[in-house]
């Protein structure tokens, strides 16, 4: 018999990847997907096959975190083995215009899941994807064993989401892990992102479609991996043999101003040239610096990253130029960035 998963967020960067990866592993895939008036499947449509076709492995079901009463109804229909819990609001500048919002999905979601688990008495695996936010403000390199100290309203809900993990996990004998996950990054970024935000504009630019870029605080320093890697150690953590909480990271840290000489670098081109500063990107509070120790995943796990931050930065370029060169429709679609937002991001 397949194993069953149930995903939330497949619908973004993490749960497309994964979505991949438990097919290639001969998965049945339950997706959950919010209702919205125009399609917001792009990430995932090279995988879907119709329903109707015998043999289909991916199967998608409206649902909102916001609505645990669906999410009880789902999983008591489809009684998944595991439960990958990666959806969120999961921006950070965002969070603080948003905070309620943030926590009503980001920590009352997950307690929302965990609850409907516990109630239908389902016996599956559940991974929480906790965030290296929560460390915020705490000293380098943060593992397993660094105190939280978060500095957003993000941060503060992924805090309450793993403190809600744990305790289902000592109260109630469930199989939960936390995946403790420093910045991850693909060409499947959203683009509002720094990373994403810094390739795309270097393509537009490059292309003579932009002039500038705007951009907040440049001086942080971020250890940005590579996603589908990541996507590979949450798998690995619900197939331990015991129920417990890893930090996955590159264990390298470079400043937003270097990952953008690496990537105007990779195209020839002076980034100071064309990098203007708009303080609407500037955070209420900010974390200087983050950079994980992935020493117990690498040793109670086998895992270890093998791409770190400047190849990302090629490889995130390289995507970027091909998608404009290949006319891919959401560039045609969508203006400059500065312009068709008014909100900070
Ligand atoms: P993402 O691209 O922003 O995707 C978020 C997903 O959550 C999307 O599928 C989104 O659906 C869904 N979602 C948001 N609000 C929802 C709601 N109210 N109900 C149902 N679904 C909702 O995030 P990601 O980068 O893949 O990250 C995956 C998870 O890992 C998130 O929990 C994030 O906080 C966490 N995390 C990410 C990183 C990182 O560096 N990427 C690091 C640590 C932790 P729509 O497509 O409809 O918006
Ligand atoms: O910002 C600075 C910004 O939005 C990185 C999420 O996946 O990782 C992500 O959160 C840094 C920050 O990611 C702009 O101030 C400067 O210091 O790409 P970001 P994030 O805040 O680190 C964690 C681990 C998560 O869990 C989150 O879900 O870059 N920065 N100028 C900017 N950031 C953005 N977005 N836009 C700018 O213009």
């Amino acid at each position: 018999m397949a194993k069953r998963a149930f995903v939330t967020g497949i619908t973004g960067q993490d749960g497309s990847y994964l979505a991949e990866f438990l097919l290639d592993k001969g998965y049945e895939v339950h997706g959950v997907i919010r209702r919205a008036s125009t399609f917001n499947t792009h990430r995932i449509d090279h995988l879907y096959v119709d329903p109707h076709v015998p043999g289909a492995r991916l199967f998608l079901h409206y649902g909102d975190l916001m609505d645990g009463a669906r999410l009880a109804t789902l999983l008591s229909a489809i009684r998944p083995d595991e439960v990958y819990h990666l959806a969120a609001q999961s921006h950070v500048r965002v969070s603080f215009d948003e905070p309620e919002y943030t926590a009503e999905t980001t920590a009352f979601g997950t307690l929302r899941l965990l609850e409907a688990i516990r109630r239908i008495g389902l016996d599956c695996r559940f991974y929480q994807a906790s965030s290296s936010e929560m460390f915020g403000a705490s000293p380098l390199p943060q593992s397993e064993t660094t105190p939280f100290h978060p500095r957003s309203p993000y941060g503060s809900a992924k805090v309450f989401a793993f403190w809600s993990a744990c305790n289902y996990r000592e109260a109630y004998g469930q199989f939960v892990v936390n995946g403790i996950l420093f910045n991850h990054e693909s060409p499947r970024r959203g683009e509002t992102f720094v990373t994403r935000k810094i390739t795309r504009a270097v393509a537009r630019i490059r292309a003579g479609l932009d002039r500038y870029l705007y951009l907040g605080n440049i001086d942080v320093v971020r250890d940005w991996g590579y996603a589908p890697e990541y996507i590979e150690g949450m798998w690995r953590m619900l197939q331990a043999d015991a129920p417990d909480d890893y930090v996955l990271a590159t264990g390298t840290g470079y400043s937003v101003r270097e990952f953008l000489a690496l990537a105007f670098d990779h195209v020839g081109l002076d980034w100071e040239r064309y990098v203007r500063f708009d303080d609407r990107y500037v955070r209420p509070a900010e974390i200087d610096a983050l950079v994980g120790d992935a020493t117990k995943a690498r040793t109670s796990l086998g895992w270890e990253p093998q791409i770190r931050t400047p190849e990302l930065v090629n490889l995130m370029v390289d995507a970027d130029i091909s998608a404009l060169e290949s006319g891919e429709r959401h560039w045609i679609d969508r203006p400059a960035l500065p312009g068709w937002s008014t909100a900070p991001s």
